[in-house]
This record gives structure tokens, sequence and C-alpha cells, in this order.
């Protein structure tokens, strides 16, 4: 050896079988067989000896009592049906991580488990991960280490079906980063996001409706120094209606169970739900008043937090109080002397309450709502809306109305958490999106949706596994290709332009009265061949089928779901008219004007704003394109039952998950393929301090150093291979080991420095 110090642990990896993933050198015996499969030896021995999390009195993980296989990589051989029976194994006994190589599955538990406490954070800051049970911490903790210690920016990525356990995830990813950097301004601020943007829906009482990506930024030191929130795609169409049993966004609630009864006076508004039509579900829905109050206060000790004065808050919320009366504003037919019909407002008293809220005359409000200016040969005539026109015009101000405030909302929080310095910084990015969705009826939003996942799935499928192995192929190392289903085509079906579903339904939207039959027509003419697309009549042979005459269907990666065309449209567009915006701008409400910028009668654009299509298809691409520059870390949350219950878990839904997740494919690559790559200098550069051969200095070729470096380590030839341009290592623990040794080898040189100094002096 012509290095010293070596630590012991390094020897391991002499022993070690070539299985990847995250094989380990600690004997003992497999726990947990499983039927048809095993853990191979490297693997099954991490679970050698010590605790499952639960229960253990002192609180510190070990991995004594994990049972199946704490690595599904390891399984032998790699099946959905292995990868299920090894998640049942493990749920049962509360062990609800599992890693795929280096990615990690984690199975909703639905009750708070005994695994987030600060001694849990302190064991995976400072033990080898190695000698723990899989947790999310471990994964947050290898993000966070990749920006100080790699100084790379990493991003982890959460999917998983609606309820799956996503948003948690991302909270919990969160907390671990914000604990070790005693940081925690950005996990502070989502509360605020969640009563906003979230709401209760039949799959989730707490549904993120909105895609959240987080940045945490780091200074050259590793120091947390601040962060950003981007969001994408919002359901604003839940503003107006709620599908039965559902619920409108959190805040309203919050709201009126928790504010006190000066703030109530001064927001106009009453404690009782059920005076408010907005928050009346087409099916009875539990409001959970007790719940909801606890809520309001945490929403808005978090908003003082953040810095917002009591003026700004009462501002916000006098908005939100104003989208609830405006909501109750009913609208009659009244026949006009001249034949033309308009409309009455039946609730002028509401009326006058929400212009108090909102600063602004009566007057202006009224003609916003039930008149139209239009231009006609060069003459402006204001025309009176029909009692349905105004009804639309007033849900189309409350979508708006919430909409936009939540947008300023975000920026608010923006704002307080931005970082305040100069310099080179690198970013963990923390990405939840709302998960995939299937309902009885779903509509434009579940296509949004659902979109967004496909994209994700896409992105995911070409960074983890198909540009792997690529890469094998490209630097010529031996490596039979695994096959991996990509869902390119139907992001095709949805995105493709002019041809493209989106495109399809902006093209109708831009003609004048294009509705729900010309929509059918033209998505049949321009989708109809395709094979994932289904829709009454279509060209396809399999185009019939029990799809209803108003619908469509596509064949998602994670499921067939048939969208009704009906509001499509509407949705899509959602524009105000400019009578609308030049009311509000008028208002001498301090945020509406930020909120409303396009009603400044100065400004003369009368550029169309852009559709929901559009804007999901611009928010998408550039989070896509953030995603493919960074290192990605994944998490695959999995929903174990419908019921929202613990303790279940219900085989088919789960293997159906396993499968569109594509865990199966990950687990192979994980274990065929390598876990560590980089090239030829940079493993150089890293690492010629652990032999004499190579340091202080190297002035052959790097690929000679390499190997000769390699050769004078504890590593099996097996062990590692050499691409043309890169360095591939077989475990993930022989590169953590490198690392160790690494680390103790800078020590040793500081205190040689340190020693030579006084020598000096
Ligand atoms: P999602 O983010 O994946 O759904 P959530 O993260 O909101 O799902 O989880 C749904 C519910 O499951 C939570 O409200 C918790 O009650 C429970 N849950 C999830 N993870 C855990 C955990 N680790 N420990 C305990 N309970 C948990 V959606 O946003 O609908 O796609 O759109
Ligand atoms: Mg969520």
């Amino acid at each position: 050896m012509s290095v010293r110090g070596r630590p012991s642990g390094l020897s391991s990896l002499c022993s070690q079988s070539s299985v990847g993933g995250m094989g380990c050198g600690v004997g003992g015996p497999v726990v947990g067989h499983l039927v048809g499969s095993t853990c191979s030896s490297s693997s099954a021995s991490r679970v050698g000896s010590a605790g499952s999390l639960v229960g253990v009195g002192a609180g510190v993980p070990s991995l004594e009592g994990e049972v199946g296989c704490p690595d599904c990589a390891a399984l032998y051989p790699i099946t959905d049906d292995a990868l299920l029976h090894n998640l049942h194994t493990r749920y049962k006994r509360d062990q609800i991580y599992t890693y795929v190589g280096t990615g990690l599955i984690s199975v909703n538990p639905y009750r708070r488990l005994a695994l987030y406490t600060p001694e849990v954070i302190n064991a995976y800051r400072s033990t080898c991960v190695f000698h723990l049970p899989p947790h999310i911490y471990a994964v947050a903790d290898a993000a966070h280490r990749g920006v100080w210690e790699r100084n790379m920016d990493q991003v982890v990525v959460v999917t998983g079906e609606s309820g799956a356990g996503k948003t948690e995830a991302a909270k919990l990813v969160l907390q671990y980063v914000g604990y070790s950097c005693h940081n925690n301004r950005l996990l502070q601020s989502n509360p605020i996001l969640e009563a906003f943007g979230n709401a209760r829906t039949r799959r989730n009482d707490n549904s993120s409706r909105f895609g959240k990506y987080l940045e945490m930024e780091f200074d050259h030191t590793g120091e947390p120094v601040g962060g950003s929130i981007t969001h994408c795609e919002y359901n604003k169409s839940r503003v107006t209606s709620q599908a039965a049993g559902e619920r409108n966004f959190h805040i309203f609630y919050q709201l009126l169970a928790g504010a006190d009864i000066q703030t109530l006076k001064s927001l106009r508004l009453q404690r009782n739900v059920e005076n408010y039509i907005l928050l009346q579900a087409p099916r009875h829905c539990p409001t959970d008043v007790l719940d909801d109050r606890t809520e309001y206060n945490i929403t808005k000790r978090t908003l003082d937090a953040l810095g917002m004065t009591q003026e700004e808050q009462l501002e916000v919320l006098k908005v939100v109080a104003a989208v609830l009366k405006l909501g109750n504003l009913t609208f009659t037919s009244v026949n006009n002397i001249d034949g033309t019909e308009g409309c009455s407002n039946e609730n002028e008293y509401e009326l006058h309450e929400v212009c108090e809220l909102l600063s602004c005359e009566v007057s202006t409000l009224t003609g916003a709502l039930q008149t139209r200016t239009v231009e006609a040969r060069g003459e402006t005539v204001v025309a009176e809306l029909s009692a349905i026109d105004a009804t639309r015009t007033r849900d189309a101000l409350c979508r708006a109305l919430y909409n936009r405030l939540f947008t300023w909302v975000v920026s608010r929080v923006n704002e307080a958490i931005k970082v305040k310095t100069m310099g080179r910084r690198k970013v963990l990015g923390i990405l939840d999106i709302f998960g995939f969705e299937i309902l009885e009826t779903n509509s434009f939003e579940q296509l949004i949706i659902n979109f967004c996942n496909e994209k994700l799935h896409q992105v995911l499928t070409e960074v983890t596994l198909k540009h792997t192995q690529e890469d094998y192929l490209r630097e010529g190392i031996d490596w039979s290709p695994i096959d991996v289903p990509t869902n390119n085509a139907v992001v095709d079906l949805i995105e493709q332009r002019q041809t493209g579903v989106l495109a399809v339904i902006e093209e109708v939207s831009s003609r004048v009265g294009g509705g729900t039959d010309a929509l059918l027509q033209q998505l049949s003419f321009s989708c109809g061949g395709h094979s994932l697309f289904d829709i009454k009549g279509g060209r396809h042979a399999h185009s019939d089928n029990n799809i209803p005459t108003d619908s469509f269907r596509i064949r998602h990666y994670a499921g067939s779901v048939t969208y009704t065309v009906y509001g499509f449209i509407e949705k899509n567009c959602d524009a105000l008219h400019r009578d609308l915006t030049r009311s509000l701008y008028r208002c001498n409400h301090r945020i509406l004007k930020e909120l409303f910028p396009e009603g400044n009668p100065r400004r003369t654009t009368l550029k169309r704003p852009a559709s929901v299509g559009t804007q999901v298809l611009i928010s998408v691409s550039a989070l896509m394109r953030t995603l493919r520059s960074k290192t990605p870390h994944l998490i695959a949350c999995i929903k174990p039952n419908e019921l929202k219950q613990p303790r279940i878990l219900e085989s088919a839904l789960v293997l159906h998950q396993i499968k569109y997740l594509g865990l199966v494919e990950q687990a192979r690559v994980r274990c065929e393929g390598w876990s560590y790559k980089g090239t030829h200098e940079g493993f150089l550069s890293r690492y010629a301090m652990l032999s004499l051969h190579t340091w202080p200095t190297w002035r052959g070729a790097p690929l000679e150093g390499c190997a000769l470096l390699l050769a004078d380590l504890p590593i099996t030839p097996t062990q590692y291979t050499f691409g043309r341009t890169k360095v591939f290592i077989k475990s993930q623990r022989a590169i953590h080991e490198l690392e160790e040794y690494r680390r103790e080898r800078l020590e040793d040189l500081a205190v040689l420095v340190q020693k030579t100094y006084r020598g000096w002096h």
C-alpha cells in the first residue's frame, strides 16, 4: 500500500460481489425471504444487524428488524411481483421506504410514524447511510452533499399519483435540508402555499392543485442563502365549481373557521360556510371546522413570519372575502322596452359590501358585471348582458381574482426568501407536482394535470434509464441493453404543433363561435387516427367504444382516461373582458392594481392573453429544461389503497403503480449497471491524493493515472471498468467509502500543513 491511514471500512470493498445498487459488506443472516425471489447476498447482508425506526426506544434508526430487501435492485429475479411482495412485506412492518438503486420508493403509511424526529435527522447526517435503513433523509442527504461536496446543481423529483404522498415527501426533504442548515424560511412558506393552492379532493384531503418547484440556493461554503418558488398551472376552475364531495381551496374554510369576530366583521363575512354559494359542494363534504381553525392560525403565523404586515394581510384577505361574496350574486333576466334582454342583480347589499372590500364604486362594478362595451363601425356601444352572461362574467371574475391573488402571494413569498447576496451559487431543487388523476368525470384540468405527469415521466425515463444506457454504449463498455418502454407517443399526441390535442383545443378556442361540437369534430379529424386516441366514430379501428358522444379517450402511461369536452374551450381561454380589468384597475385597493395591470387605460396593447394550454406548454417545457440540467434524485411515491387508510395494501393497485412508474426497469438498470460514472480527468483530480502513484503530481495520460490509482485501492477489478472517456464504478458503497477516505486524507493533509507552518515559526 502506498498510502497511510486507510479506513478499515475500505477493505470491505474487496469482498463485495458485483451486484449493483446499494450492496453492503456487513455480514449477517438474510431476514424475510421472498417467494420466488431472494435478496442477493450483498444487499441482503445490509439487513444484518440492527432496528426498525418504529418502536426503538431511543428513536435512533438502525438496521435491526428490517424485513424483506431494503434495495429492490438486489432482488433476484427482479420482477413486478417480486417488487410488490417486497414492498408489501416491508409495509406490514411500517418499513415504508425501500431503495431502488439510488432512487427511493415510499409507500404512503396514512398515519404518523416516528420516523422524522431530530434524532433520526442527526443519524442520517452523521452515520454512513449503509448502516441505516432506507429513508427519505438519505436521499435528501445525498442531494445536499451533491451541492456542497461536489458543487453541482441537484434536483429531487417526487412522482406518484394523487394522494401517494408527494407533497409530504417534498416537505420532509426540505425539513431535512433546512434542519441541517438552520434555515427554515423556505420550509416556513409551505402552509401559505397549501392554504391557497391545496384543496380536498376525492383522492386526497390535501391535494396540491398547482405544480411546485422549490429551489434552495447555497453559497460556495454550502450555506443556504435563500431560495425561490415557481408554481405552474393552477386549477382555478375549482374556485367556482367543485366535483361532488370535493371542496374549494382551503383558505376559504380556514378564514371562516379561524378568523376572530373583529376580522370577520371588517371582511363583511359571517362564520357559517352555508352562507356562501362557492363553498356549497354538490355532495356533502365534511368541513372539519376544528382543523380549519388550527390551520388558519398556522397560515397567519406564517404570513407574520415572512414579514407581511397586518395591513397587507388584511388586503389579501379582503380579496379572498370579495371572491366569496361575489359568488353569492345572482342575476335574473329583465326584458327591456326595446326588446333586448338585460339582467338585474338580486343581491344589492352583497354587491355593496364587495365594493367596500375592493374600494370601488358600485356603479363601476355593476357596469363591469352587467354590461359590455363593444366597438362597432367606429362607435362605442354599451350593451346589456343577459343573466346567463352576467353569471359567466361573475364566475370569470371570481376565478381571475383568486388566481392572480395566488400568483401575487407566491411572488410575495419569493420576495421574502430571495437571495440577498451576490456570488456564485449552487441550487438544490425539489419538484412536487399534482399527481396523475382519473376521476369519474374528467375535464380540461385533468388533461392538463395528466399531460404534466406524462412530460415528467418522459424526462425521468430519459435521464435515468435511456441516457444511462446510451452512455454505456457510447463509452464502449460491455452492456446488454434493457428495454425501456417510453411514453413519447402519447406526449406527441398531446403536445404536437398543429395536430396535437392542445393545439386543436387552441385552434378551436380562437375560432369565432367555436364550441364543443367543433372541438369534437376537429379532434376526430386531427387525432382520430392516433393509436392512443379514441373518439366516437373516429377513424381508428377501435374507435367506438363505449365512449360517450361528448368525450374522447387517451391511453396515458398510467391508464386510460375519458375526457368530457364540455367546458374545455371556456376553461382554456378564460379571458377577462377589458371592461372588467379596467374596473378592477380603477379600484383603490392596493393589491388590485398589481393584479390587473392590463386594466391600465394608458396601456394600449390589445394582445390576447395566452390561453391556459399555451401557458402550460411554456411553463412545463421550462421546468423540464431545469430538470435536465441538474443531477436527479428520484422518489417514487406509491398509494397503497383508495380508502386513505393505514395498514391496507391493495395488491392490484400497487402492482399497477409499480408497472407504470417503471420500477422494475429502474431496478434492473441499477442492478446490472454502474452506480458511478465520471470522466478520467474528473476522477483523477478528485481521488489522486489516495495513491502515491498519482499524488502529489501525475503527468501521464489520465486513463493510465486512473488505472494506477484504482489498482492501488482495495477495490476488486470487477467493481470498476474504463470507458472511452469515463471511469465506472459498480457499487454506491465503494464510492461512498472513497469519499470517506478522501475526507480523512484531507484532514491528514491539513494537520501536516499546520505542523509544517508551526515548524517555520
Ligand atoms: P400527493 O401530494 O401525492 O397527492 P400528499 O403528500 O398530499 O399526496 O399525501 C396525502 C396524505 O397522505 C397526506 O395528507 C397524509 O395524510 C398522508 N401521508 C403521505 N405521506 C405520509 C407520511 N410519510 N407519513 C404520514 N402520512 C403521510 V396530489 O397533491 O393529490 O397529487 O395532487
Ligand atoms: Mg401534493
